[in-house]
């Protein structure tokens, strides 16, 4: 019977790849040409919609153990499944109902252009045949390499397969840090530079043993500290020395903003990648993915029934397109080889959909007119023309769908689903095209109307209305800004709409008192946008403390317990108290299952409109003068949420109230106002009043 994880074999595997391996060609590939990258993302960008999988060892205990069924993928980690437990799941997996063609099919019937699966997930499994280890689907009875029967059903089926790969690995020897509920599994000997050559030696056996496969490599598991830029610097190039034509997420590297999914500028990778979240607005010139289960969990879990409907799906990827975006939605197969249920049903759903609307998604860029409140809208070039497609998911009270700005001809817009010779009626209201609707839709997930116009885009949209808040304590400074120029921008400041009699713009104003801002752009006498409308609000600032006698410094209360969400901390056993310096979290015990309550005072600078934030695994609330500022409760990976209040020149009190379940963990608190960006609260702004 194979060892399947026997020690020997990783330290060999890594020591012959050290004394043999191949080192990468010495290119940069980050410094590619625009025209370079772009012709290597086109076929990604053009796709849209893909399917990501997320299958292993997991899917045998299905999100069950010691009673609670509420696991996912993490189940090794969040139960505190000791490997040796964990590793007697390898000779039960034998997903005999497992059917490649059936799951490609599924995926291309979908309207998905590409497939993500998990080569290796954080728990160290493989389910393909590596030679690096034995910790794979090759010891298990089912000895078959899935990667392989996938990669020539994608091929016959034209779906491109790609890969999820995790760099963070619960298994392996020289892997650090360990989980730290782990605190009986040595770390001596454990070498991380081996563990990276192990990683590597995988990852070449991924990128050459497939085919063309895998056309994106989809790292994960980037967040620990042993991970970092350099070394996701020479992650990314050594992949791309090995498949230069690849495309890989930006979780190659350590600069990805949590959930959120973006990095900054100046780190790895070719998208980034928003995750179970959609970003507000699109991101020009950034490529970028949405990745989203369809129910609650990323593996199977049995118990799992919340499933998003199929309209919130449909839905999701119309509103992900018409920001510029991929949609990577999840599936998570049994341990049998099958999709659940719930989830076929969903693709097929979507499938019938995209099958009379995927015009209106593939290919499609970001419009540049934003959301409207009864949908959404994409765009691509259709030869010399361009073509909108309006999405509608609900129809206006007056059955008009308004479309300001457009200088270009329509031509006859149509249901995208029903072409018929009826068209639409049109017309021109000044800058806007004006379509009516009936009130009844034709499809109640979301009607497509493509609306054809003559020639390359001749958009201009309203002028932007520029100030950081729309409050003020005084008086409010307020840029407008016509982006497209060569127009004369008319405002009011009483809600009128403005005209050409209206005042022209041409410094900043000044308003000293609660304003509705309306500006317009015109151009030869003749208005050539719609209006932008913003409200100014003046308010008082919340008076400042008159106590006196204040230390650096911040309270704390550490507790200890299982929650859920935030609990009242003041009906808890303190575990311990203290003065610290900072938000800083120090649990006692085994770093899950804990909580804190930080209570203070932070000076503000100068009277005025503060931004406040929270970023969190788990939940947290900020409270500023016993008021409530940011709820950010809940169980959740990194997550930020912030709100804006307005504030005296002074101390004021603050509490910031943090829980920590299982998982991943962490706390910041940010601030940011009219003179600086958002920065972690300092220090020197922090205090406390002894003996209160
Ligand atoms: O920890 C993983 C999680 O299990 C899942 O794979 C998601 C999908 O993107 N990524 C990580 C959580 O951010």
């Amino acid at each position: 019977m194979k060892n399947h994880f026997n020690k020997s074999i990783y330290f060999l595997a890594g020591a012959i790849f050290l004394v043999v391996g191949c080192s990468p060609k010495n290119v940069d590939y980050l410094k590619e040409s625009k025209k370079d990258k772009d012709k290597r993302m086109e076929w990604w960008r053009d796709a849209r919609f893909g399917m990501f999988i997320h299958w292993g060892l997991y899917a045998v205990p299905a999100g069950e153990w010691d009673g609670v069924n509420t696991y996912g993928e993490w189940i090794r980690h969040s139960a505190k499944i000791p490997l040796e437990t964990y590793d007697k799941f390898v000779a039960e997996f034998n997903p005999t109902k497992f059917n490649a063609d059936a799951w490609v099919k599924m995926a291309k019937n979908a309207g998905m252009k590409y497939i993500v699966i998990t080569s290796k997930h954080h728990d160290g499994f493989g389910i393909f045949d590596s030679q690096q280890t034995d910790f794979d689907i090759m010891s298990t009875p089912f000895k078959r390499d899935v990667l392989k029967e996938l990669a020539d059903a994608c091929q016959r089926e034209g779906i491109k397969l790609c890969f999820y790969h995790s760099i963070m690995d619960w298994h392996h020897p020289d892997y650090l840090p360990r989980r730290n509920w782990e605190t009986d599994r040595s770390t001596e000997g454990a070498d991380y530079e081996r563990y990276v050559q192990y990683m590597k030696a995988q990852l070449k056996e991924l990128l050459t043993n497939y085919g063309e496969a895998p056309h994106v490599l989809w790292f994960d598991g980037e967040w620990e500290n042993t991970w970092t830029h350099n070394r996701g610097v020479d992650l990314y190039n050594y992949v791309r020395s090995l498949k230069p034509g690849i495309i890989i997420n930006n979780r190659v590297d350590s600069g990805r903003d949590g959930m959120a999914g973006m990095s900054d500028a100046g780190f790895a990778g070719d998208f980034g990648t928003p995750e179970q979240e959609i970003p507000a607005t699109g991101l020009p010139g950034v490529d970028w993915e949405s990745c989203m289960t369809m129910n609650d969990n990323w593996g199977y879990n049995k118990a799992d029934k919340n499933f998003k409907s199929t309209r919130e799906l449909i839905r999701n990827l119309t509103d992900i397109a018409s920001k510029g975006g991929n949609y990577l939605l999840n599936i998570g197969p049994t341990a049998e080889g099958v999709f659940p249920p719930e989830s076929i049903q969903r693709l097929e759903e979507i499938g019938d959909w995209m099958k009379q609307n995927g015009d209106a998604i593939y290919g499609t860029s970001a419009s540049p007119f934003g959301s409207f409140s009864w949908g959404r809208c994409t765009m691509k070039r259709v030869g010399a023309d361009t073509y909108l497609y309006l999405h509608v998911f609900e129809v206006p009270k007056d059955g008009r769908l308004v479309l300001n700005g457009i200088a270009n001809e329509p031509m006859g817009p149509q249901y995208l689903a029903f072409p018929s010779v009826v068209t639409l009626p049109i017309h021109r209201e000044e800058d806007a095209l004006v379509v009516k609707i009936d009130t009844v839709l034709p499809d109640k997930n979301n009607s497509v109307i493509v609306l054809p116009l003559k020639g390359k885009p001749d958009f201009h949209l309203s002028p932007q209305i520029v100030a950081k808040y729309d409050l003020f304590i005084n008086e409010q400074q307020i840029a407008i800004r016509d982006e497209e120029g060569d127009s004369e921008i008319h405002y009011t400041l009483d809600g009128s709409p403005p005209s050409l009699q209206s005042a022209i713009y041409t410094v900043p104003l000044s308003v000293k008192n609660t304003s509705l801002v309306s500006a317009r752009s015109f151009r030869k006498g003749q208005p050539i946008s719609g209006t932008l409308q913003r409200t100014f609000i003046k308010v008082r600032p919340q008076s400042a403390s008159g106590q006196e006698g204040f230390s650096a410094g911040l309270a704390f209360a550490y507790y200890e317990g299982d929650w859920d969400s935030l609990p009242d901390f003041n009906k808890l056993q303190m575990v311990a108290s203290g003065i610290t310096n900072n938000f800083k979290l120090k649990p006692t015990n085994d770093g899950e299952h804990y909580g804190y309550q930080f209570s203070g005072f932070v000076k503000i600078p100068k009277s005025g409109v503060y931004t406040f934030s929270t970023s969190s695994d788990d939940g947290s609330s900020l409270f500023i003068n016993n008021r409530p500022v940011v709820d950010n409760d809940g169980t959740h990976g990194m997550r930020e949420k912030s709100e804006v209040v307005v504030l005296e020149a002074g101390y004021h009190e603050i509490i910031v109230r943090f829980f920590e379940k299982t998982g991943g963990e962490g706390l910041q608190v940010f601030w940011e106002s009219e003179d600086f960006g958002k920065q972690a609260i300092p220090d020197s702004a922090l205090f406390y009043l002894p003996g209160k």
